[in-house]
């Protein structure tokens, strides 16, 4: 059936130089990696009863929570009904499975094999992290930057382990994963020592970083902090320890928009970091006065975030992850309305005439541009929006309603 209100969209765009078949065609081939964790508060198989630690929190008790490995795989199939676009998944090292307790650094490749089967099928790819938190040996809020090289170690054969997990996956899955290394490490209060540990940890990532493995297969990033909960001083990785030591060591930064001071924005910094490395990674949250981790919404940041990735022809070499957790809201809606956000702000990127408005500024016509900018902002995105939901697959946006029953059927048997 003719869809009248998208032939009039699409004809209104053409009025200002932007073509919507090319904006739905790109948008459905840029991959978004769904974050597991937002499935389970980040509890992870490991220890189901354990407590969440290393400076980060999940606030809310809704009910409903995935349990045990089943529970997440329908979750995320259902989930991921609801997305449209190129999906991956992003795993923790606490999400491996086993017929008995799995040691942080005795974690393996085929602990990951059904993860690597569930993701086949479905044609996700999958990228991988690193546990750095959540554990008796991260206790005092530090791993690679531990005074104890006893410690420092353990965590060490970690991420080696890990490492050597996502590019295994790489292999099989036969598209790089994507390795990424968060640690909490920091202080309190006041350091007497800033540059002891950060020298601990640039010595614990020179002997992570000793194994190498086929860039083909993983795609090794860094992701820095400002602060934790209880690390409110002081953070080893900051941005600027982690920018160095990547762009010094052939790695790469991912920045995640709820860790810088609050009027710094990742949106600017996507164009500095793609001056000079080929790739970078995104965390993509919501930051509420703090790194708070709600679920993204279609707000300026985010899409001036896809502005910058479409602007910097970053398709291909932004790589797009989210992370945040609420268990405040049912976290199928969660995690599908901050995915389905994500893929909007990319889609109203591509719905920007760039070239036009890249000369604007080159040409010094900055009325033109300002004046473009605001109209530009109520062409009828929704109208595309929507034809892109059908072309995927997906349901428009009454989706709510299925969330709801599946609450009823699914979550509220679950204790
Ligand atoms: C923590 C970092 C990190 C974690 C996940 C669970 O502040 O953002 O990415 O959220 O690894
Ligand atoms: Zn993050």
């Amino acid at each position: 059936m003719e869809n009248t209100a998208y032939n009039q969209a699409k004809l209104e765009y053409q009025n200002w130089g932007v073509d919507t078949e090319d904006a739905l065609t790109r948008c459905a081939a840029i991959p978004l990696s769904l974050h597991c964790w937002q499935g389970d508060d980040v509890t992870g198989f490991e220890n189901p009863s354990g407590v969440l630690s290393g400076g980060i929190q999940v606030t809310g008790n809704y009910p409903g929570k995935a349990r045990c490995k089943e529970d997440l795989f329908k979750d995320l199939e259902f989930t991921y009904s609801f997305i449209p676009g190129k999906k991956r998944l992003s795993l923790h090292a606490i999400y491996g499975i086993s017929g008995k307790p799995i040691k942080r650094d005795e974690v393996d490749c085929v602990h990951f094999d059904p993860w690597l089967d569930w993701a086949r099928v479905r044609g996700i790819g999958i990228d991988f992290n690193p546990t750095l938190f959540s554990h008796p040996m991260a206790a005092a809020g530090l791993t690679l930057s531990h005074p104890d090289r006893a410690v420092r170690d353990f965590w060490i054969r970690h991420v080696k382990a890990t490492r050597k997990i996502a590019a295994y996956i790489g292999e099989k899955q036969g598209s790089p994963c994507l390795h990424n290394i968060w640690i909490p490490d920091g202080l309190k209060d006041l350091p007497a020592d800033r540059l002891g540990p950060r020298e601990r940890l640039r010595d614990s990532l020179d002997e992570i970083f000793s194994v190498s493995y086929d860039k083909t297969f993983i795609v090794d990033v860094l992701e820095s902090k400002v602060f934790g909960i209880g690390l409110e001083s002081y953070t080893a990785g900051t941005a600027d320890f982690y920018l160095s030591y990547a762009a010094m060591r052939g790695l790469y930064p991912l920045l995640d928009n709820g860790h810088y001071h609050p009027t710094e924005l990742v949106s600017d910094k996507i164009s500095s970091v793609l001056s000079l490395f080929d790739k970078a990674a995104l965390h993509i949250t919501r930051p509420v006065r703090w790194d708070s981790d709600h679920v993204p919404l279609f707000e300026d940041e985010v899409k001036e975030i896809a502005k910058e990735i479409i602007r910097c022809h970053g398709e291909e070499r932004v790589l797009i992850g989210l992370d945040y957790f609420d268990a405040g809201i049912n976290r199928i809606a969660a995690w599908a309305a901050g995915a389905r956000t994500v893929q909007k702000a990319l889609l109203y990127a591509l719905l920007q005439p760039h070239g036009e408005l890249k000369k604007m500024q080159d040409d010094f016509r900055f009325t033109q541009l300002l004046v473009w900018q605001e109209e530009l902002k109520t062409l009828p995105f929704g109208v595309v929006w929507d034809e892109y939901l059908r072309r995927q697959n997906c349901p428009g946006n009454r989706w709510f309603s299925a969330v709801e029953k599946y609450e009823t059927d699914v979550l509220q048997r679950r204790n």
